[in-house]
């Protein structure tokens, strides 16, 4: 099922239902290789969520600033390959949501327990605003706060389950969002967590 949230904000409810196993067992073959863990924001404080990355660079965060990176710093070694597999789903769910010809980079892997948030922020870190974003979700369902150009923006909640895909772009892509909420359980596949796969166009 395809729901055009906005214009440019498509959500497909469990376009990733039937591949949610084989990309958990993505995810945990990269974090053997590169672990997930707790970045600090430039500020100084230290997220909630805990990250890895796989693709030809990685999303990170320390006192210095936020910026993609070649190697992994916990490491020292390249980030993890991106999975054909998934970069494949990646481009098919943006080609769905009408973006012809994405080609992401980098997927930023998130993993969320019952009390993880995400602040409300902006994506733009990349360099072509024109790509768009896929986000794919497993696991613990979450609410995802959709705002604006603004900080101080209104804001859409959006219920993202297992499965789920988000495709953004076009005018919304440096649209302020955020989590608000994890959702407990204790999922068959997942456990404790959600975990999101955010593709993205770094370079
Ligand atoms: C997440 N991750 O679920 C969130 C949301 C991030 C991040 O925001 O930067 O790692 S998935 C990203 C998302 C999905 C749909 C729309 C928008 C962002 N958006 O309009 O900006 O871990
Ligand atoms: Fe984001």
């Amino acid at each position: 099922e395809m729901i055009e949230l906005q214009p440019s904000l498509t959500l497909i409810k469990g376009m990733a239902t039937a591949q949610a196993s084989q990309f958990w067992q993505s995810v945990m073959t990269i974090s053997r290789q590169s672990p997930f863990r707790k970045m600090q924001t430039p500020g100084g404080q230290w997220m909630s969520a805990e990250i890895t990355n796989c693709g030809t660079v990685g999303w990170v965060s320390d006192r210095q600033g936020y910026r993609y990176v070649n190697r992994d710093p916990l490491t020292d070694q390249p980030w993890p390959l991106m999975p054909v597999t998934l970069y494949e789903f990646a481009c098919e769910a943006a080609s769905r949501a009408g973006f012809e010809g994405f080609s992401p980079d980098i997927c930023l892997i998130n993993r969320y327990r019952i009390a993880s948030k995400m602040g409300l922020h902006q994506d733009r870190d990349e360099r072509d605003f024109a790509q768009p974003i896929v986000s794919v979700s497993l696991g613990l369902s979450a609410n995802f706060l959709f705002g604006g150009e603004r900080r101080n923006s209104s804001t859409q909640s959006i219920l993202l389950e297992h499965g789920d895909v988000l495709v953004w772009g076009g005018p919304l892509r440096k649209y302020f969002h955020g989590i608000s909420k994890i959702y407990p359980g204790d999922d068959p596949l997942t456990g404790p967590y959600r975990v999101n796969l955010t593709f993205r166009r770094a370079l």
